[in-house]
């Protein structure tokens, strides 16, 4: 259907002296707006006045004249591409030339015959190159087995055409079904990094034609093609080949799957992209593994501007797939604070899809949090939603720090006429499963996961609205105290999200860990916060802190490593007296009654389970341990015998 341009890619126009690799060059970085370089200018002096003086360089005097040039492309591939004219004659320089670019490499050659170059060659004045020297250089050429060879007998002006034209006919790496809010912005996020894109969304009904609207708008990108039709789409396609899909969680992939499998063949890649559910993601991996066809299932998370200018990617599956697709997924990822991308194979199976869901339930109850903190501002101190915004900036400047009190602090005071937005917003959350299904995961594997359910279940009550408006009539208000001490109670509020948080973050890793050792998927906690500090919902500083804390400690349940032990025992008070002032002002509190309760449970030596136990044997014979007794011996009493 079109293709769009976007040029961060090298090419590297290659040819012996006489060529016109410097004049080709420099009229085609010109067409794509991109930096020109010419090699011949990063030659060391010595090396220059050895061919002035008319003798053929060797492999030594290429060695650092080739290092330079190597780290100049990858600093130009990271800045977005460009154009390099250079002989680049033998196999081994053109290996040496791109060993540290990330970017795709494109390779021109131009080829011409020995007379034509001779007689450019000739008519050259002031160059440094003797044109006896050409016979050397056609010696020593090994032309390249790929890329594209164009002949010089054409003028310049028509050559860069027939470059730009080749570029337009390129088969694309990886292909992309979905073209939803996550589809078009990733489209544009691989396009933006060179990468031969070509996108699919279904032909729909009636007016509205996504593809070709998309086409349409980007019709200036050359290295992006749309289709609505699946065979050209496929057709459009290297082989092996590499399709992620956008599309709905559930019958949605089946559907697409169904579609695909009879056109595709063994050794092609799907990825999953959309937020799975990993029972299903590992469904599908056995299910196309059966006709040789490679599943990944890959969480992805930012939202529309995440996936458009660098997510978080968590792709799991089988990891020869993940390693022939791990450069796109690492080239359109966010990078972390060293420059490494938030994208790293997670396991096999649907542990990628896992990681995802479970990231989704932390980001559930970091946000019910937030919300929390804000009732209780708003409520209990009388703050109004400016101070709230300021407070929940000013906290966010600290080691409080994370993009979701980030987006809060800006939301809150974003007005529509006299009204603040979020005082008009019908207060029933929804949701779209992955909160819920983590709760069940949880239930499933036996893992305490209380903070993440009560914020699913949080949601589920706020969606009651017709029947709390009843209830709030019947029931009136809780009589509160009016004794508010504003400046204490924001005090212990900030001690109480700062420890909430932590011990969310501790449910939320020990999930993960226990799931993984359930599964053996030996998912390394420390390299998944470190592709969570930036990219995704729930980056903040303390993910940043856990990328060392899992590093040093990865066996360790979080409340027991001496930071965070440190860090509680220090601000707890302020969790127990916020939701106890909550609590008695009427507020629901729930993640933040949840955590207290886990941290106070999770703490305490002596639990009141063995009053649940003796309730199972009384009425249900279920047996009970001791504890003065050996572990392996299970009791049982007839408790209506009193001694
Ligand atoms: P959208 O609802 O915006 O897009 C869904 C896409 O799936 C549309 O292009 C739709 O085409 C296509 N589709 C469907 Br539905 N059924 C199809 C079928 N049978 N064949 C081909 N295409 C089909 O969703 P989205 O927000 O882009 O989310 C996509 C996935 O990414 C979901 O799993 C979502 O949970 C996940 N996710 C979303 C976000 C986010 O912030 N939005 C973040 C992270 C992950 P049509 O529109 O033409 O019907």
């Amino acid at each position: 259907m079109n293709r769009a341009t976007a040029y961060r890619e090298i090419i590297v126009v290659l040819g012996v002296s006489g060529s016109g690799k410097s004049t080709i060059g420099a009229m085609l970085a010109k067409h794509m707006q991109v930096p020109f370089d010419d090699a011949d200018d990063f030659h060391p002096i010595v090396n220059k006045e050895k061919m002035a003086a008319g003798q053929p360089l060797n492999d030594e005097d290429r060695t650092p004249w080739l290092e330079t040039l190597a780290y100049h492309i990858a600093d130009r591939s990271r800045q977005g591409g460009g154009v390099l004219a250079c002989s680049a004659l033998k196999e081994k320089y053109r290996k040496a030339l791109v060993r540290y670019c990330s970017s795709p490499v494109r390779w021109v050659h131009l080829d011409g015959s020995r007379e034509l170059l001779e007689e450019r060659l000739s008519d050259r004045q002031g160059h440094f190159f003797k044109p006896h020297l050409l016979d050397s250089q056609l010696d020593t050429l090994e032309p390249p087995t790929y890329g594209w060879r164009l002949d010089i007998k054409e003028k310049p002006e028509a050559i860069v055409s027939q470059i730009i034209e080749l570029m337009k006919m390129e088969k694309a790496d990886f292909g992309l079904v979905g073209l939803g809010v996550m589809g078009k912005s990733l489209v544009l996020n691989l396009a933006s990094r060179g990468i031969a894109v070509s996108a699919y969304n279904k032909p729909r009904t009636g007016e509205e034609r996504v593809a070709k609207e998309f086409a349409a708008a980007h019709a200036d990108r050359d290295n992006l093609q749309v289709y609505d039709d699946l065979p050209q789409f496929l057709e459009s396609l290297h082989s092996p080949k590499k399709i992620m899909l956008m599309v709905s969680a559930g019958p949605a992939v089946d559907a697409v799957l169904d579609e695909l499998i009879p056109q595709l063949e063994p050794g092609d890649i799907v990825i999953d992209g959309g937020n799975s559910h990993y029972y299903d993601t590992k469904r599908r991996v056995n299910f196309l593994r059966e006709h040789g066809i490679h599943f990944v299932g890959c969480g992805v998370s930012g939202g529309e501007e995440g996936a458009l200018k660098g997510p978080s990617i968590m792709p799991g599956g089988n990891l020869d797939a993940y390693s022939a697709i791990a450069k796109y997924l690492e080239a359109i990822a966010a990078t972390d604070k060293n420059g490494r991308a938030c994208c790293t194979y997670i396991g096999e199976e649907g542990s990628g899809h896992f990681v995802k869901m479970v990231h989704n339930g932390i980001e559930y109850a970091e946000m019910q949090l937030i919300a929390e903190a804000y009732l209780l501002l708003r409520e209990r101190a009388a703050m109004t939603i400016e101070e709230i915004a300021a407070l929940f900036s000013e906290w966010n400047q600290g080691e409080l720090q994370s993009y979701l009190l980030e987006i809060s602090a800006e939301l809150l005071p974003f007005k529509e006429g006299d009204d603040y937005l979020v005082d008009l917003i019908y207060d029933a959350a929804q949701q779209k499963g992955t909160g819920g299904w983590s709760t069940t995961a949880a239930l499933d594997v036996g893992v305490p996961f209380s903070t993440v359910s009560e914020s699913v279940m949080a949601r589920h009550l706020s969606a009651l609205k017709p029947l709390r408006v009843i209830a709030a009539a019947k029931y009136g208000r809780v009589c509160v105290p009016d004794d508010v001490d504003r400046t204490s109670l924001v005090e212990s509020l900030r001690h109480a999200y700062a420890s909430a948080r932590v011990v969310n973050h501790a449910i939320g890793f020990e999930m993960i860990r226990r799931t993984s050792d359930q599964y053996a998927w030996q998912i390394n906690l420390s390299e998944l916060a470190r592709i969570w500090t930036n990219g995704c919902i729930i980056r903040s500083g303390l993910m940043e802190d856990l990328v060392s804390a899992f590093e040093k400690f990865p066996d360790t349940h979080l409340l027991l490593i001496d930071t965070y032990v440190e860090l509680l025992k220090a601000k707890r008070q302020g969790l127990s007296s916020t939701v106890a002032k909550g609590i008695e002002a009427g507020l629901s509190l729930p993640v933040f009654s949840a955590s207290v309760n886990y941290l106070n449970g999770f703490t305490a030596e002596q639990s009141s389970a063995n009053i649940i136990q003796a309730q199972r044997d009384y009425f249900g014979a279920h047996t009970y341990r001791r504890k003065d007794k050996s572990l392996d011996q299970i009791f049982h009493t007839d408790w209506t015998k009193h001694s």
